[in-house]
């Protein structure tokens, strides 16, 4: 057809077939090109019709298949300026000059990365963000910032969404262009689960910066603000804003965990000022700061350092709002909060009702109630496609306070335990959380450090084992290898080190790791890393498609066969990614801005000798067809 249509061309017909026609005609040497994206997402269709998406396989069907209601914006009118065009206009400096002149309490919403992290295994599309970004832009300019990257949504986008973490950040970018962007970023674990070399962290965050990102929220999962140093430079060398953040453990108003007290955090909070933080974030991930304990902690931050303060907690025990409203009392700056339909339970605070609370009181908010409606309306309606993924909403007891999990763990490691057959020992494996947390000599549980006190947990109820047996047992242990990897010093050191016999058991004769892991890591090689990206993934050799290789190799490797083999499927609307299509069905596929496929799928052929199948669609009106493997 492509010859066909060559010949057929005006300028070939006309007989001024020259070998200027590729320049003068490109769109005709566009033509396999797209194609090819055409046949590849069709592929990707077919199969899913024909077999299902792994993905959601043996899960719940989500019913819901139309579109989420977009509220009506008018997209020409330019949106109205926010804290985006301040850092732009005035730098970090004038930004935070501006945040410490506000009256009302700044706000951040979570909704796009730490929410559906916490709420249904970090499985939103970038699809269903595009949709409702326009709208942030126009109807919710007031924010302080997007949270949408980072943490968890790295690795998962790729991993389950085969869809490109970088894509989204740039896309989004374009779509906001006027709130700051913000990310979770794991210092020298960047969005992974153990230390990077120190290249890599560098090179991770100068191409975040390039891709659009600006607040770069920086901890370590012991609170070792050594090991925060490479990635807190790199932010400020690259002119990101640098918001370093003191991990909450522990109980401010339990004299009996005494370990992190007032003074530790306040210590803590001064070292990153002087590391040159822009902003201090408060990162209770666990959601254990309770209200009065709030009010110590930022009263005492608010007299002892000169940065704004910024505070994350997850409402797991269901009393956080509370703590966020007295820490507003005590001249906290700005808190995160989710959209109503994606916040509570293990996610963050209701954003809209926060709002209201603090409505016509001296920290009012200058977000909009109608405005937010809108907004949080299209999120009820986009979670209904994510049914699949919600989890059993897990009480939380005063026990929280005991294991002190944190909010996106918490479902997480019930499905691991439900895998392993464990779901109806539940509340023994929280006390056996509890108990290696002391058996670790109580430390900062988060990515990674909370994954690796999660899998040994799992391991002593799998085992029939106390935390006291692992000290007094004989048998040498098989112990998970987040377990090696933490005891051995490979995520860094807690404030005093790890416990002699703890380090004894579990590492044997093996020297564990006393200083910055950073340190004795050679640099990766990127040019190796950059070559072997550009040829898995068939593009040009960039810094973005090495680090990402250098950061998760399998990861890297399978969804660059997956991306050559059925194109961008995060084009897709997400009914359409996860089912197919039914029969008849017609959808709007926009591959890039301006290039449109419809798409209609018409029936599935029968079943050949050798397995596949042809699936029968139509192509923007014209009968195309793909032959799949039926794995039935
Ligand atoms: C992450 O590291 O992904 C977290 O959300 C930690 O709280
Ligand atoms: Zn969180």
């Amino acid at each position: 057809p492509f010859l066909l249509k060559l010949i057929n061309h005006p300028t070939f017909l006309a007989g001024e077939s020259t070998t200027r026609l590729i320049d003068t005609t490109p769109e005709l040497f566009e033509l396999p090109r797209r194609r090819d994206r055409a046949t590849r997402l069709l592929t990707f269709l077919g199969e899913t019709i024909v077999n299902g998406n792994e993905l959601v396989v043996g899960r719940p069907q989500a019913s819901r298949r139309h579109p989420a209601p977009v509220p009506e914006i008018d997209r020409k009118e330019a949106p109205p300026k926010g804290t985006k065009d301040i850092f732009r206009e005035s730098g970090v400096k004038g930004l935070v000059e501006w945040i410490n002149k506000q009256q009302g309490l700044l706000l951040t919403d979570t909704t796009m990365r730490d929410a559906h992290q916490s709420l249904l295994a970090t499985r939103v599309r970038t699809y269903d963000m595009l949709q409702i970004a326009p709208a942030y832009s126009q109807l919710a300019s007031q924010l302080f910032s997007l949270e949408m990257w980072g943490g968890a949504t790295f690795d998962t986008s790729m991993r389950f969404l085969k869809e490109s973490p970088w894509q989204r950040l740039s896309d989004l970018r374009d779509a906001v262009p006027n709130i700051l962007t913000q990310m979770l970023l794991r210092a020298s674990n960047a969005v992974g689960y153990t230390n990077y070399p120190d290249n890599v962290v560098r090179l991770f965050v100068r191409e975040a910066v390039q891709a659009g990102m600006d607040v770069f929220r920086v901890f370590d999962a012991l609170n070792w603000q050594q090991n925060m140093k490479v990635a807190m430079e790199a932010v400020i060398e690259e002119g990101g804003i640098c918001e370093a953040s003191i991990c909450y453990t522990g109980d401010l108003q339990n004299p009996k965990r005494a370990k992190y007290d007032l003074k530790y955090y306040v210590d803590l909070a001064k070292q990153l000022e002087k590391m040159g933080a822009h902003l201090l974030a408060i990162k209770d991930m666990a959601g254990l700061l309770k209200p009065k304990a709030a009010t110590t902690l930022v009263r005492a931050l608010r007299e002892e350092i000169g940065i704004p303060i910024h505070l994350h907690t997850h409402d797991t025990a269901g009393i956080q709002a509370s703590t966020i409203l007295t820490a507003a009392d005590e001249g906290l700056q700005i808190a995160d909060a989710a959209f109503a339909p994606m916040s509570g339970g293990t996610s963050q605070v209701n954003l809209n009702s926060i709002v209201e609370a603090l409505r016509d009181t001296p920290r009012a908010s200058d977000l909009e109630t109608e405005a937010l409606t809108k907004i949080a309306t299209y999120w009820q309606a986009a979670r209904e496609f994510y049914l699949p993924f919600e989890s059993y909403v897990l009480p939380a007891t005063g026990d929280l306070y005991e294991h002190e999990m944190p909010g996106g763990q918490y479902t997480n490691l019930f499905q691991q335990a439900r895998a392993l057959g464990l779901s109806d020992r539940w509340a023994e494996v929280c006390r056996a959380y509890a108990e290696v947390n002391r058996l670790f000599g109580d430390i900062v549980k988060v990515t990674p450090t909370s994954k690796a006190v999660g899998d040994m947990a799992l391991f002593l109820v799998a085992n029939e084992m106390s935390a006291d047996d692992v000290l007094t047992s004989e048998k040498a242990l098989a112990y998970p290898a987040s377990v090696i990897d933490l005891i051995g010093g490979r995520m860094g050191q807690p404030p005093g080190g790890f416990p002699e016999p703890v380090i004894k058991k579990v590492m044997g004769e093996q020297p564990p790791l006393t200083t910055r892991p950073g340190e004795s890591m050679p640099d990766a090689d990127v040019d190796a890393a950059r070559a072997t990206a550009a040829e898995q993934f068939g593009e040009a050799a960039s810094d973005q498609l090495a680090v990402t290789q250098l950061l998760y190799t399998k990861v890297f490797k399978d969804f660059a066969e997956h991306y050559r083999k059925y194109g961008d499927v995060s084009k897709l609307p997400t009914p359409n990614f996860f089912y197919g299509q039914e029969h008849g069905e017609e959808i709007a596929v926009d591959i890039e801005k301006g290039k449109r496929l419809i798409v209609k799928f018409l029936t599935v052929g029968q079943p050949h000798p050798d397995g596949t199948r042809t699936v029968f669609f139509e192509l923007n009106g014209q009968p195309r067809e793909v032959t799949v493997t039926d794995k039935s």
